[in-house]
């Protein structure tokens, strides 16, 4: 495939209520979004970045100028794109993985259009529907926790991740636990506040029987995770660590986790994305969907990705409405706790043009 333009579009798209976690709050979503179109097929990718660099050195502002300065012209002087070669093509950057993700699942979304064949199918997905997790902010008191946990639940949810941060972690384990008893499938996500030090005191949490803990300390520091999963009952699972698939083997290998959380942008794509599960098998690891606010553009991939065999822990694979009033693409939703994989070529969405100008701050159309 050749392309011809690419679009780069940024939106605002305000969330249906405040995501807390340990860096800070977010009432709003700042998105960057890219289109490529080829001589007969169009595709659409979502960069996941954050407009500000707390989860990782990456932001919205800056992807954009990496995707515009470098990654775009680029993929425009070749003749033929495809998929399966877009990663080596970027390999010459370092790191931008956000960026290099959003690029190469446009390319993924159009040549599968082409090729007539979905995400899901070209992946390898083995299922239909997704069962459904749902990431629950920090909130100010542990009444409004459970206020919101019993609204999640009662919408169907089969699984509830809890962000902590010191202070907030123990006792609100204690309290939603107690109150929705001992079948709960629960986690918790610390996002990397927590050091070493803090083992004796994260230790309290082994009594509550969650299914992991994850990033409890800095992405850097793995062999920290590795001694701290030795101290812990409650499985280590790392998010912000893993960049790849031979890190994954790495941490792995060093006993820095037992659990794997996949995110397609954290890693550079889908593609590689894929390369994780399939170490994360060989080594007899199971791994989750993580989510980052994805519009109906990125849930549709990531539901496609939670399809592949070794996704056996519930992510954080949510319905539309669990972060939008209004979708950009036709809307997920949930039905009896599971989503259905969309089964159409590409990512198998629509997006609504008339929604999306709605939300858009900017448009930038660059011509090979
Ligand atoms: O369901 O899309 C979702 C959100 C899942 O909690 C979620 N994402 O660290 O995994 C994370 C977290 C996140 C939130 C990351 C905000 C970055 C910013």
């Amino acid at each position: 495939m050749k392309i011809r333009e690419g679009e780069l579009r940024r939106l605002r798209m305000p969330l249906v209520g405040p995501f807390r976690t340990s860096f800070g709050t977010q009432t709003e979503r700042d998105i960057l979004l890219v289109k490529l179109t080829g001589e007969d097929s169009e595709g659409w990718g979502e960069c996941v970045a954050m407009d500000v660099p707390l989860y990782s050195s990456e932001f919205v502002a800056g992807c954009e100028h990496v995707i515009r300065t470098w990654l775009l012209p680029l993929l425009m002087r070749q003749d033929d794109v495809q998929p399966e070669a877009v990663s080596e093509l970027f390999a010459p950057f370092a790191g931008n993985r956000m960026a290099k993700e959003a690029v190469e699942l446009a390319v993924l979304d159009a040549e599968l259009k082409r090729r007539g064949q979905s995400l899901a199918a070209y992946l390898g997905s083995v299922c239909d529907r997704i069962p459904c997790g749902v990431s629950v902010g920090i909130t100010d008191t542990t009444e409004q926790l459970l206020a919101q946990l019993e609204g999640y639940l009662a919408q169907g949810y089969q699984r509830i991740k809890l962000k902590i941060e010191p202070g907030l972690d123990v006792e609100r384990v204690r309290a939603v636990r107690e109150h929705f008893g001992p079948d709960l499938r629960l986690q918790v996500d610390a996002n990397a506040a927590y050091t070493l030090e803090d083992a004796d005191h994260l230790a309290r949490l082994d009594e509550f029987g969650l299914i992991l803990i994850e990033q409890p300390i800095h992405e850097e520091e793995v062999w920290a995770h590795a001694k701290l999963a030795r101290r812990l009952r409650t499985p280590v699972c790392l998010d912000e660590s893993i960049l790849s698939a031979r890190v994954a083997r790495e941490c792995i290998e060093i006993g820095a986790c037992s659990i794997v959380n996949i995110k397609a942008g954290r890693v550079g794509g889908y593609l590689e994305a894929k390369r994780i599960h399939d170490v994360c098998a060989e080594l007899g690891v199971p791994v989750w969907c993580g989510g980052m606010l994805e519009t109906g553009i990125g849930r549709a991939a990531n539901l496609a990705l939670a399809g592949l065999p070794n996704f056996t822990i519930i992510g954080d694979v949510s319905a539309s409405n669990r972060f939008w009033r209004e979708d950009i693409t036709e809307p997920f939703e949930m039905v009896d706790g599971h989503i259905a994989v969309p089964t159409e070529p590409g990512l198998g969405v629509t997006v609504r043009q008339e929604v999306l100008d709605r939300y858009t701050t900017s448009v930038e159309r660059i011509r090979a």
